[in-house]
């Protein structure tokens, strides 16, 4: 593999996650594929999950890391073509990019959607100038439409907790009181839609998905009716995404929490959620400190997918 944006490119998902199964299994058995290797972490957005899995996995793999934080100590970058640049931004990312790949081997980048502009943001304008001018093979730790190392990582828990061949899955949105992407449940949606589950999206009316990425799921409205008979529950929030309101919250109600009341209406579901989770506005306390909640296993299966997705980069370097 060169790059990595998207769960598609995994081509058969089901090799994809014998191979992750593979690398859970056997962690240290590929030490000397990165070997004198180095792998740069850029972030423009905050992390813990991503930052920490995503550098474990390279260490069991015995590549080296750099992690930069851009809004920490690095020059600010501009990072759009043709501005004359006399403000507060001293470099620009068409420099910063070549020369950070001729410090490393690979790179990692998360960069959030700035929810501002649709098209900037479905046009993945910072990571594809990663791919194009670092010269490296670059992988997503969340870009502006996708956060596929999550969505491997979610489909492997799936897998080791379903008790059915064909699961009913249930993403539903719930409330949050900052505006927040759509990475992480169009990646999702992205990733069931190459499995065979049954697939159902809850959330309020003007929070409709790209159909691009939602694809063959059943939306459904009514929460409750959606939560009927489901095995796995998703819960998270975004902002809109249709026309005018894109990137706006229309929608605060507490009603959409995931509460036991509304988990009693499955088929005793597990509780995923990506983290990081605001209790009681997405969640009830009880609800995810349930044997039931997944978000754990979900988090430390991080480490599995970013490690099996960087091996298959090293492999092909
Ligand atoms: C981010 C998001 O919703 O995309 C990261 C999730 C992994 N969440 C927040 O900013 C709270
Ligand atoms: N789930 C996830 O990507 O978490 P972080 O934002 O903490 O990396």
């Amino acid at each position: 593999m060169k790059h990595f944006t998207s769960i598609t490119q995994l081509g058969d998902l089901k090799d994809a996650l014998a191979a992750a199964k593979y690398v859970k299994e056997n962690p240290f058995a590929d030490q000397e594929l990165g070997w004198n290797k180095t792998l740069l972490m850029i972030f423009f957005n905050s992390s813990l999950r991503t930052r920490l899995s995503t550098q474990k996995a390279a260490l069991n793999l015995g590549m080296n890391v750099i992690v930069l934080d851009v809004n920490q100590g690095a020059w600010k970058l501009e990072t759009e073509r043709g501005v004359i640049m006399d403000g507060d931004k001293p470099e620009h990312l068409l420099e910063a990019i070549p020369v950070m790949g001729s410090y490393c081997d690979v790179i990692g980048v998360r960069a959030f959607a700035g929810l501002q502009d649709r098209d900037y943001d479905y046009n993945e304008v910072i990571i594809n100038q990663f791919i194009k001018y670092s010269g490296k093979p670059v992988f997503s730790m969340e870009a502006a439409t996708r956060h596929p190392l999550q969505t491997l990582a979610d489909i492997l828990t799936i897998e080791e907790h379903k008790t059915k061949n064909r699961p009913k899955v249930v993403m539903t949105w719930a409330p949050h009181p900052r505006a927040l992407p759509q990475a992480v449940p169009n990646s999702f949606a992205e990733g069931i839609n190459m499995t065979d589950y049954e697939f159902v999206i809850t959330h309020p009316h003007g929070y409709e998905l790209d159909p691009a990425f939602t694809g063959r799921a059943r939306i459904e409205y009514d929460q409750r009716k959606a939560f009927e008979g489901a095995d796995f529950i998703y819960a998270k929030n975004w902002s809109a995404y249709a026309g005018d309101n894109y990137g706006k919250i229309l929608c605060t109600d507490r009603d959409w929490t995931v509460d036991a009341e509304k988990m009693a209406l499955t088929d005793n579901a597990f509780f995923m959620h990506c983290l990081p989770v605001r209790r009681n506005m997405i969640v009830s306390d009880d609800v995810i400190e349930s044997p039931r909640s997944l978000v754990i296993p979900e988090a430390a299966n991080r480490v599995v997918s970013a490690q099996t997705i960087l091996k298959s980069i090293l492999s092909d370097l």
